[in-house]
């Protein structure tokens, strides 16, 4: 029995995900928090803050200098985000599944963004969610939104 809740443990992962302003401002937090716990994943923190120009540099480093990056974080600092870490088996590929495919046109029924999400564009990036896409992103961007978790 204790090798099982070893090798279970090995698998139990965390995520970032952010419920971006437009999802705050729709009133879709309880509905995305609903989803991620309907999957059988848990809450390990939930805050609601208002980004900063430095925490969104760092979380969107990659994407710097596209053209989409400015527009983006402008949006970021629309309004607050809801932060929050969700643990479970395989929870970093499963919520970006249960999030759907970037476009929310593109995004399958069923999912967030394919769900309840509509607006797109160069300079409307509103997708409702953001979910880390690796373990290395997930380390990175939850010490970014949760110092000291
Ligand atoms: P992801 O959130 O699905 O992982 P990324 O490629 O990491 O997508 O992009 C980060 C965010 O930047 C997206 O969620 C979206 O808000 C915005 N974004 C990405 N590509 C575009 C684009 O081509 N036009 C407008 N916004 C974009």
């Amino acid at each position: 029995a204790p090798a099982v809740a070893d090798a279970l443990a090995e698998t139990i992962e965390r995520t970032l995900v952010l419920v971006k302003p437009d999802g705050v401002r729709r009133g879709l937090s309880g509905e995305i928090l609903r989803r991620i716990e309907a999957k059988g994943y848990t809450l390990a923190a939930v805050q609601l803050l208002d980004a900063t120009p430095e925490l969104l540099a760092a979380h969107y480093a990659e994407h710097e200098g596209k053209p989409f990056y400015q527009p983006l974080v402008d949006f970021m600092l629309s309004g607050p985000t809801l932060a929050i870490v969700a643990e479970g088996q395989g929870v970093i590929p499963g919520f970006r599944s249960l999030a759907g495919t970037t476009d929310p046109t593109a995004a399958a029924p069923g999912t967030i963004r394919g769900d309840l999400g509509r607006d797109w564009g160069l300079k409307v990036q509103q997708n409702l969610v953001h979910g880390s896409d690796s373990p290395e992103s997930a380390a990175r961007e939850i010490a970014l939104w949760f110092p000291g978790l």
